[in-house]
């Protein structure tokens, strides 16, 4: 079967392109143009490499050639497991030249996901680095390799042992026709609230012009050094206005290989970075380091938040603490990326998550007939607009259920729109825990739970934490013995499935609590664990 993309209708693609939002630009070009005006300027920072727009555009020229020779070629999809390392910068630079589609696993996937990416994708590649975090990705591309006999390349970042070497690829640069501007880029990954995570098909027109709308946002120009912290292949990073923006508008992007303060708060210093972008958990980490101690974080004016819910208490400590604007950010890879502005009032930045980017962008706050709620109420986010996506790749049963039948992204967030425009995110209605950013889909971790021979039934919910807002727990009815919490965690972690999503705790219990139509009320189990942990979070205080 042919793989399927739903693009935009002809009538909005027309819409999108009079109105100056697609400008049939490409990523291979984006750079091309860049290295031209400011050759000599640095585009990235990663360790002890730095590169210029000129180096840059010729390393992507020259690995393009090496993926070339090959024989990866125009829509073959090739799936980028890289950390914060130029390399990535440079294969992601060389697929979109050549028209290949960068699929974007995160660093912290195991077999589980990336052989189901793999798969699904029917991807030609596997790009990894060799050894990350005391992780070696050699031994995980085996397994995937042992799972996935089409995939016809293992390329390897570094020492390669027995797979291709990234390295050994750059060859001399061919010419060669690159991809449309209405042509996919690349396939970003859904949080996913199904068994299966979903691949999200972004274009060079629509992913551009979110990252051109968010980069005039966020005030940037060729001055600004943008620092990724977090994982460079989320879409947060990647492009609200994250790496992508920087290098459209010929600032400096600053990879760093963890987020953590002891690594990222002296890269600020040295660097000068003025922007960076993080997730609520380590913006509290971030602010107790920054009071602790002493680092020269004086370059840094805006402070981005999302990916979660950012409590205002939280909200309200950044300036003070951080010296820098909060601007909170509410997106998705989906597409609909929501900011508050950094004029606006202190009110705003700290109790709203934004008003949407683009003025083409719909919204619509509904009920569960899909009516829209009154002013001010609480209901489903609907969205559409020109960097929204109109479905997902391959998925025409889930599209039917995931969009509207005139084109509206069903976000699954529930909102309330503020009398100033600006979107609060009061919940969720779609079965997902979100951990502090790391979306985890409790149905993808039921079906593994169901494979134990010591599981009958399992029910994944979240519970309130005070650090990551949410964590995972399992509700389990045993089958003959009843299984340990280790137990189940380990043999999770032996099918493959990434660490975040391994719950963080697990309850027995004999029976469900059931809706009124049979179905498990997650609700209930929701109630029950937050109520079984709150005597404990008193003792604690
Ligand atoms: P993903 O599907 O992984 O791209 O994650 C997108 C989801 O993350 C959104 O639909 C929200 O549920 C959540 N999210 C992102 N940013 C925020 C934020 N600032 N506040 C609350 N939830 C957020
Ligand atoms: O959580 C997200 O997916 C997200 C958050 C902020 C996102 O995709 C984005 C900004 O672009």
């Amino acid at each position: 079967m042919m793989p399927t993309w739903p693009a935009w209708p002809k009538a909005f693609a027309d819409l999108y392109r009079e109105t100056g939002c697609w400008r049939g630009e490409t990523f291979g070009n984006m750079l091309r143009e860049r290295a031209k005006t400011h050759g000599g300027s640095i585009a990235v920072v990663a360790g002890e490499t730095r590169l210029t727009y000129a180096e840059l555009d010729e390393r992507a020229d020259r690995l393009a050639a090496g993926f070339h020779a090959l024989g990866i070629g125009p829509g073959d999809r090739v799936v980028l497991q890289l950390p914060n390392i130029a390399a990535f910068v440079e294969a992601c630079f060389a697929l979109f030249r050549l028209g290949a589609l960068p699929v974007f696993a995160l660093p912290t996937h195991r077999s589980s996901e990336i052989a189901y990416f793999c798969e699904f994708a029917e991807a030609v590649a596997y790009l990894v680095p060799d050894v990350h975090d005391g992780f070696d990705y050699r031994g995980l591309a085996r397994q995937v390799q042992g799972k996935c006999p089409m995939l016809r390349h293992i390329i390897v970042a570094g020492d390669p042992g027995e797979f291709t070497s990234l390295e050994g690829l750059y060859a001399e640069p061919i010419n060669m026709p690159g991809p449309s501007p209405a042509d996919v880029a690349f396939m970003q990954l859904s949080g996913g609230s199904t068994g299966l995570p979903k691949l999200i098909p972004r274009t060079h027109d629509d992913y551009i012009y979110s990252l051109r709308t968010s980069a005039d946002i966020c005030r940037l120009d060729r001055s600004s050094v943008y620092m990724a912290a977090l994982p460079a292949a989320h879409n947060f990073p990647l492009s609200s206005p994250g790496i992508l923006g920087t290098l459209y508008t010929g600032g400096k992007i600053v990879l760093a290989p963890r987020p953590s303060p002891d690594e990222a708060f002296p890269l600020i210093a040295r660097e000068g970075v003025t922007i960076t972008a993080l997730v609520p958990p380590l913006a509290l980490i971030w602010m107790e380091a920054a009071e602790a101690r002493r680092h020269d974080l004086s370059s840094l004016r805006v402070l981005q938040v999302g990916g979660a819910k950012f409590s205002p208490e939280a909200a309200a400590r950044v300036r003070s603490v951080l010296g820098c604007t909060l601007q909170q950010v509410y997106g998705m890879a989906e597409g609909l990326v929501n900011y508050t502005r950094l004029d606006d009032p202190e009110e705003v930045i700290i109790h709203t998550q934004g008003r949407p980017m683009s003025p083409y962008d719909e919204i619509r706050v509904v009920d569960e007939e899909d009516r829209e709620v009154g002013e001010g109420e609480t209901g489903h986010l609907l969205t559409r607009g020109p960097y929204t996506i109109r479905g997902y790749y391959n998925a025409e049963a889930h599209n039917a259920k995931a969009f509207t039948s005139d084109g509206f992204y069903r976000t699954g967030d529930l909102v309330r729109l503020a009398p100033n425009g600006c979107l609060v995110v009061e919940g969720r209605a779609k079965d997902q825990i979100n951990r502090g950013g790391e979306k985890v889909a409790a149905e993808e971790i039921e079906n593994h739970l169901l494979a134990h021979p010591n599981v009958h039934d399992a029910a994944v919910v979240s519970m309130p934490d005070e650090f990551l807002g949410e964590r995972t727990c399992a509700f389990i009815i045993p089958r003959g013995r009843t299984p340990a919490a280790g137990e189940l965690r380990a043999f999770l972690r032996e099918r493959g499935l990434a660490a975040y999503k391994l719950p963080d705790r697990v309850e027995i219990t004999d029976r469900f609590p059931q809706t009124a139509v049979g179905k498990v009320s997650k609700k209930a189990l929701r109630e029950t664990i937050a109520a079984k942990l709150q005597p404990r979070a008193a003792s604690d205080a």
